[in-house]
């Protein structure tokens, strides 16, 4: 696990890590509400490394829980700087079910300067597998201290809708799976439809990942979907050149 230790070791050294940020858009004003922060790796040798490849091995190797904490800080200190935007930080599932995990947040919080209000914490279903119960309660002290929860990568797991109403989140992010076929599929503006419908009826707010088109977009925008992210707007950039987009927008 060479890997592995040099994740480790970047870690401690405070190098080579970074997060960059993808822009979240609201529908209707068309302006940047938000950012998800989405760590990366430049290794030494072998370049830019995707989190798709280490955040697996950091959660096979218990380094997740001091990466998540390093990202939550870093994510944290930039939401400081960007006081009118909702930053939302990936969390994982056994980040999310470590011991002192709540405490730990409203230390970083506090630390940081900001409110609970202004982070999004996306998690994925795979925190409902082990006991439904006690993920059940997690979310929802999480929401009772004012953090907002989106439910990342929504469709892609084993939950069903019926999940939703005993899984107290504040918004869905609907995958890119489902976002992708919209305009080339028969039936893929229809699901995306009944996702936004029965979302709305919940009162939660709808996300679209991965819109790559403006065909896309214009589904999205009939279907009622409230925020866009994607390729078609912005990639994820470091915090210098989100901080020249916003400075754009204005
Ligand atoms: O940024 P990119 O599309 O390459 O991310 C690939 C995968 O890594 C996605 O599943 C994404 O959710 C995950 N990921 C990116 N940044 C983070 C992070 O900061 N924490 C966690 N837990 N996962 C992340
Ligand atoms: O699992 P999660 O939804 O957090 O994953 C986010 C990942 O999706 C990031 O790695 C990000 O780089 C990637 N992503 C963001 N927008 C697009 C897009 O429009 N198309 C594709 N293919 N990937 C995207
Ligand atoms: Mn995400
Ligand atoms: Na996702």
């Amino acid at each position: 696990q060479l890997l592995a230790s040099e994740l480790r070791e970047a870690l401690e050294h405070n190098q080579g890590l970074m997060l960059w940020y993808q822009p979240i858009i609201c529908t209707h004003s068309e302006k940047i509400v938000g950012l998800e922060a989405l760590v990366r790796w430049q290794h030494p040798q072998q370049g830019m490394i995707s989190p798709a490849t280490f955040i697996p091995l950091a959660e096979e190797t218990g380094l997740i829980i001091p990466l998540g904490e390093w990202i939550l800080k870093q994510a944290f200190t930039m939401a400081k700087r960007w006081p009118q935007l909702i930053v939302a930080v990936n969390v994982s599932p056994l980040q999310l079910r470590s011991r002192n995990f709540i405490e730990q947040l409203m230390q970083l919080v506090a630390n940081a300067g900001i409110a609970p209000q202004q982070i999004e914490l996306e998690i994925t279903e795979g925190i409902l597998i082990d006991d439904e119960h006690e993920a059940n309660a997690l979310v929802c002290s999480l929401r009772e201290r004012g953090f907002h929860l989106a439910l990342d990568d929504f469709g892609t797991g084993y939950s069903s809708l019926s999940y939703l109403s005993r899984f107290p989140v504040n918004t869905i992010k609907i995958d890119r799976a489902f976002i992708q076929p919209l305009g080339l599929v028969d039936n893929a503006t229809a699901i995306v439809r009944a996702v936004v419908d029965l979302g709305h009826a919940m009162h939660l707010s709808i996300t679209a990942e991965g819109v790559e088109t403006r065909e896309q977009y214009q589904a999205l925008v009939a279907a009622g979907c409230d925020r866009l992210q994607g390729y078609l707007f912005h990639r994820a950039q470091p915090p210098e050149e989100i901080n020249a987009l916003l400075a754009a927008e204005i």
